[in-house]
């Protein structure tokens, strides 16, 4: 049987696969460059959500002037063509790039929450390709919860260390995030030690966190993120929910389009297969 079928069952299912070796040296190269590039030449959106304990765990997003050359990776890579098996669909644009660094102690855990709820999308394209740039071991990997992108859409947390099921807005009508930290029995969660070439596809609606690291540690990762023709402006957009503060230019892009209007009809997103 195909292994591309295989994964597209998988995915349906659970809303996650893990995807080894599938980037070569190359495009991990590439990938490095862009990743060294965005922290050279930040966006205004980038922060530091480490403690106030000397650690680093930075992240940047949505930074515009880079994306026609990450677009350009990814049209080289098997990464669009992998979406569209796993989608069922021909069509595959760019969405946006989130970039993490942790490094220089015991960081801190990225807290569990859904991408979905930072976002005015809906729709069943919609993915984030998470691309490990150093080798991740089991105790730092990065968690998630399968089939929960089926289940409700919690309110986004805003990442508060003091208590990081606290929604970003406290009138946010959606429910507040389970606390799956405390009682992480009470679920099913998966992850995978990773190398670089290893990619972990989600849907934007999987539950996940996790994936701190331990002192002498230093982990870079880079959230691709894209769309298929089903990714629409939410029925009912609001504005979209940050944890920082800070807006990402990129969101304004949301505002040019018609509630239900496809996230495609926007020429912003660069495409990255069919046409
Ligand atoms: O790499 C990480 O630590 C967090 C990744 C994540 O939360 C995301 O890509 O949405």
């Amino acid at each position: 049987m195909d292994p591309t079928a295989l994964l597209a069952a998988d995915f349906a299912r659970d809303g996650v696969v893990h995807v080894p070796g599938i980037l070569d040296a190359g495009t991990l190269e590439r990938l490095t460059g862009l990743f060294d590039r965005g922290l050279a030449e930040p966006s205004g959106a980038a922060a530091n959500l480490a403690r106030d304990d000397g650690t680093t765990f930075h992240q940047d997003l949505g930074n515009t002037r880079h994306w026609e050359a990450w677009a350009e990776v990814l049209r080289a890579s098997p990464l669009p063509r992998l979406l569209a098996r796993l989608w069922g669909c021909d069509d595959v644009w760019f969405y946006y790039e989130q970039v993490f660094l942790k490094e220089g102690g015991a960081t801190r855990r990225t807290p569990w929450h859904q991408d979905s709820s930072y976002l005015p999308v809906e729709g069943g394209q919609i993915a984030n390709l998470w691309v490990p740039l150093d080798p991740v071991a089991a105790d730092d990997a990065l968690e998630l919860i399968p089939g929960s992108h089926r289940g409700p859409q919690h309110a986004p947390s805003r990442f508060d260390p003091a208590d990081e099921t606290a929604p970003i807005d406290p009138a946010d009508p959606r429910p507040r995030l389970p606390d799956i930290e405390a009682h992480r029995g009470s679920f099913t969660i998966v992850s995978w030690a990773c190398q670089p070439g290893d990619v972990v596809v989600f849907d934007l609606g999987v539950l996940h966190g996790g994936a701190a690291t331990h002192p002498g540690g230093r982990r870079r990762t880079v959230a691709l993120r894209c769309f298929g023709p089903d990714a629409r402006l939410a029925a009912q957009a609001g504005a979209p929910s940050r944890s920082s503060g800070k807006v990402p230019r990129f969101v304004r892009y949301h505002r040019e389009l018609a509630p239900g209007q496809p996230l495609a009809d926007q020429s912003a997103f660069p495409r990255l297969l069919g046409g």
